[in-house]
């Protein structure tokens, strides 16, 4: 097989890349370890940014996200017993909008198929060859035969436990990454939302999250010990837990019901730079990490597609190698901002015992200081929806 981009994953960020690609007349394919329905199991992000929103229109996979998807023009934070709003509109201009990582790739998944676009579902043994030549290839095995992919360009779009970074030579990327004492124990439950924006909680027994899906089906997450697994958890203590942590008023308004997914997820800050290594290029998760808490992985990585996108654009239609050759300081800046922001709301809501009552302290310091300064919470703002490419 030959194509002019080999895409590795059909994650988000393969999606949209091979998306744009196809506008462009430029041919890929993607090659994906796992199952279209694998794939669309895992329960991932929620909210987008509105330049995210804006890659979709450009792809004409939006419809139903503009039909089902929820505008969000501020959400809040809660501490000391109260919530807080941060106005979007007011400190940013910008609204988000809350529409499930599994609709949008479902989305993707579909307007390719019907586009008549190539992906190979349930790839074993998928690597990557000559990467530092003009003649990469990509080898897999499906159904236990053996296939080349031969191709001008390789997109590593793999992920975070990806094939692409770990066939790099050793030495030449370097990893910045900060790994938190705490997870993210997250359920989804066929219940109204408590509130119509989210609430970030900041408490003193732990952070919680209260996000949603649709008009009767919520997305709630508490912080957990890393030792913890789902089993350790009832939907009761979760319940429980949940109400414990956000303010009187909002707990007495929420409606519990069954858990129909319950899960832990690892919280880290991690970025591999930098993200070209001559003819394989890196981009969402494959490159960088960042805790759930800014919302920002799922529009981290759109942002990287956007410029890895144009950048092949440059290299087959203008013929112009100038937008590869500055790919990744370009991603790789907004990528460090996001990484900045992430780490600064998750510092700044969840508890960290090791930090003492001082540290308590210039947390709740931190907080009423952003609730007294248009300055402070214009920053919060301007980063939630989305910092300019
Ligand atoms: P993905 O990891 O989504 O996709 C990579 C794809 O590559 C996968 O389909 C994988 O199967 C495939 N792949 C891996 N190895 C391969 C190989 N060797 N060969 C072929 N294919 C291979 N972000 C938020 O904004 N909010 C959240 O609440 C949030 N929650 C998250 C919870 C979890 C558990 C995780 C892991 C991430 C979460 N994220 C969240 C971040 C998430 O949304 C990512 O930013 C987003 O999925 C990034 O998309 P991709 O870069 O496409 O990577
Ligand atoms: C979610 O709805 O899953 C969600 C929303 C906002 C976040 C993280 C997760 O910051």
């Amino acid at each position: 097989m030959r194509t002019q981009v080999a895409i590795i994953g059909s994650g988000p960020s393969g999606l949209l890349l091979s998306l744009m690609l196809a506008k462009a007349g430029i041919d890929a394919i993607i090659v994906e370890r796992k199952s279209r329905d694998y794939v669309l199991s895992r329960i991932r992000a929620g909210v987008l940014e509105r330049g995210s929103v804006g890659f979709f229109d450009s792809v004409g996979v939006s419809d139903r996200l503009h039909a089902e998807g929820y505008v969000h023009e501020g959400f809040a934070l809660s501490f000391n017993g109260h919530k807080h709003r941060v106005d979007l509109q007011k400190y940013a201009g910008k609204t988000v909008t809350v529409y499930g990582q599994t609709e949008i790739t479902r989305d993707m998944m579909d307007a390719r198929l019907e586009r008549g676009l190539t992906t190979i579902y349930e790839a074993d043994d998928v690597a990557i060859h000559d990467f530092d030549t003009a003649n990469p290839s990509v080898t897999y095995k499906k159904d236990g035969v053996a296939h080349t992919i031969n191709c001008d360009f390789i997109a590593g779009c793999d992920g975070f436990h990806g094939v692409c970074r770990e066939s790099l030579p050793a030495g030449s990327y370097e990893t910045f990454e900060r790994i938190y004492p705490f997870g993210w124990l997250g359920i989804l439950s066929r219940t109204p939302p408590v509130d119509h924006e989210l609430i970030y909680a900041n408490h003193q027994d732990g952070f919680a999250l209260c996000s949603m899906r649709s008009a009767n089906l919520s997305r709630y997450y508490v912080q957990c010990p890393l030792t913890d697994t789902v089993n350790d958890w009832s939907d009761n203590r979760f319940w429980d837990t949940l109400r414990a942590r956000l303010p009187a008023e909002t707990a007495e308004s929420l409606i519990t019901g069954p858990s129909i997914e319950k899960s832990i997820a690892p919280l880290r800050s991690f970025v591999a730079e930098p993200l070209r290594f001559g003819r394989l290029f890196m981009a969402g998760d494959a490159a960088h990490i960042v805790p759930p808490t800014g919302a920002k992985g799922l529009n981290l990585a759109t942002g990287d597609v956007y410029y890895l996108s144009q950048a092949l654009i440059g290299y087959y239609v203008d013929k112009s190698e100038k937008a590869l050759d500055t790919y990744s300081n370009k991603a790789l800046a907004r990528i460090w901002k996001a990484e900045r922001f992430s780490w600064y709301l998750t510092n700044l809501m969840h508890t960290f015992p090791e930090n003492g009552a001082f540290g308590r302290k210039m947390q709740l310091a931190e907080l009423g200081y952003v609730f007294s300064s248009d300055a402070a919470v214009t920053s919060i703002a301007e980063n939630y929806v989305g910092l300019p490419y």
